[in-house]
């Protein structure tokens, strides 16, 4: 086993990572930009090497950097963690190059499943269900329009390089082609520096359903059940569920069977996900692998009873994986909220400033992944994750009410969150129902009549409440030059009584 890990990540994936290495007797190595020297994931770590300036371009997503880092360190594998450099197939060469360990797939995995189109090509020899559409790029808009008349409209023209719904826009008519061709085009090539789209049958409100999978370098590759992750704003994930409400123990298996199929048909091995748009009929599509660990990873942690990423350490190391298929058992419901620093009375936006209050939800069945602290200035640099609420209870309902009253115990003071939102969600029949799709979340918030129930003067009352805290706190730190010839127990009791 690695005796050194270097995290090449920041926040609160870099925390969780080095609760794993510390977990496994792993000495943690951070990294952090010029703005995060003082982040938590520095404090956790054992040694901590600036690696330059906040632009990530030249901090976080320097190959050059990261592997100088670990050189200097000693660490003798690196996590890229989710984001970042984690999909990046150059990396994982130079990490090979460097005489070092990837705690990921090969870089020929990566790049296999980096390409939409190459993907397709692999699930399709996998035998796994894909919307009908081209496994390779389109020439014109002219070639669009052919394609378009043997599948039927609507079609949906997705950059090859895509992922994260840039590059992508419905088609409806022949009429519409010429324009959505050029500016799919003209997106893909500024996210992604490669222009070319490709085609696929539009499937009208879809569930987002994602298989986890686990595979060894021995090529034994074994799935851990799937992932709700419909509940999204703007190709963001906002709730995530294990398991989905809507997969039937049979569809599971099915669902299952071909993710492994798939991850198998690309040699892989690391933690990986396989996405599927699962239709009203019930009929599910290979939508994209990713091939890294995934924020939502905790839901799967607490139904299966695994650690994921002790799993993708030992296994890097070469370890076979140290459970089959058949010890895959799922156990009650997992939800996880993903707690933002931003405002979601302004659409939304990014709300970056000094935290001066954090209150920690816990008690049974409640998991808090956090990278931030009570001080601590989040930066504006970078994605607004602050921490991941997850629970755990025997059944969905039951995790249901779980989640509203660890909301309830949860506060961050100083910035606006997205607390509010979740609180007004969970109170939703819909919610409590499972009843959403992709489209919800947007849908909810432009009607006006529901989209106000996030409470504006619940947030005022935070705000105000977490302003007298901090002053109250203030006094209290230069109580005892006051307070000096009276006992400390004394003391404690008065602190008590005023309560
Ligand atoms: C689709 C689709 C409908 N039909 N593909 C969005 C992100 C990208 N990874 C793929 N996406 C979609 N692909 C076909 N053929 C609808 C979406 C989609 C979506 C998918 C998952 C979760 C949220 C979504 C929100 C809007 C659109």
């Amino acid at each position: 086993m690695f005796k050194k890990l270097l995290i090449a990540n920041r926040g609160e994936i870099a925390v969780r990572i080095a609760r794993a290495c510390r977990e496994l007797g792993i000495i943690p190595v951070a990294v952090y930009s010029e703005p995060d020297r003082t982040s938590l994931h520095v404090r956790v770590c054992d040694e901590a090497i600036n690696i330059g300036p906040a632009q990530a371009a030249e901090s976080y997503l320097s190959i050059e950097k990261i592997i100088d880092a670990a050189r200097r360190s000693g660490a003798e594998a690196i996590h890229p963690g989710y984001g970042f450099l984690s999909e990046n197939p150059d990396l994982a060469d130079a990490v090979e190059e460097a005489g070092l360990v990837l705690i990921g797939p090969s870089a020929a995995a990566m790049r296999l499943m980096g390409s939409k189109t190459s993907a397709r090509r692999v699930a399709i020899a996998a035998g796994a269900p894909v919307t009908p559409g081209t496994t390779s790029a389109l020439p014109n808009a002219e070639e669009a329009v052919r394609a378009a008349s043997k599948i039927g409209y609507p079609v949906m023209l997705k950059a090859s390089a895509g992922g994260g719904g840039k590059g992508m826009r419905i088609v409806k008519s022949d009429a519409e082609m010429g324009s959505a061709f050029s500016l799919a085009g003209s997106e893909a090539e500024a996210s992604f520096k490669d222009a070319s789209v490709y085609i696929e049958k539009y499937i009208d409100r879809p569930r987002h359903v994602e298989v986890q999978l686990m595979g060894d370098r021995s090529g034994k590759i074994v799935y851990l059940g799937e992932r709700e992750c419909s509940l999204q704003r703007r190709h963001q994930k906002v709730v995530e569920e294990c398991p989905s409400p809507v997969v039937s123990p049979e569809l599971r298996r099915r669902m299952g069977e071909t993710a492994a199929a798939i991850a198998a048909a690309a040699g892989y091995w690391n933690a990986g996900t396989i996405e599927f748009l699962l239709d009203s009929k019930g009929d599910f599509y290979f939508l994209e692998m990713n091939t890294r660990l995934q924020v939502e990873h905790p839901v799967t942690e607490m139904v299966v009873g695994r650690d994921l990423v002790h799993e993708q350490i030992k296994v890097a190391s070469g370890e076979p994986l140290s459970f089959s298929q058949s010890d895959v058992v799922m156990r009650g419901a997992a939800i996880e909220c993903r707690i933002y620093a931003e405002d979601p009375q302004r659409n939304f936006m990014p709300a970056p400033g000094r935290i001066t209050r954090v209150e920690t939800p816990s008690g049974p069945g409640v998991r808090l992944d956090s990278g931030i602290y009570e001080g601590w200035s989040v930066p504006m640099h970078y994605d607004p994750l602050l921490a991941k609420l997850s629970v755990w209870a025997e059944n969905r309902p039951a995790a249901v009410q779980r989640l509203a009253r660890a909301l309830n115990e949860c506060e961050i003071g100083g910035i606006q969150t997205t607390l509010p939102f979740f609180r007004t969600l969970v109170s939703l029949d819909e919610f409590q129902k499972a009843d959403y799709d992709t489209g919800f979340i947007e849908r909810f918030m432009a009607d006006s009549s529901r989209g106000e129930q996030v409470d504006p003067v619940l947030r005022d009352i935070v705000a105000i409440a977490s302003a007298l805290h901090a002053t109250d706190k203030a006094h209290r730190n230069y109580a005892p030059a006051a307070a000096v010839s009276e006992s400390k127990w004394k003391l404690s009791g008065r602190v008590a009584s005023r309560r």
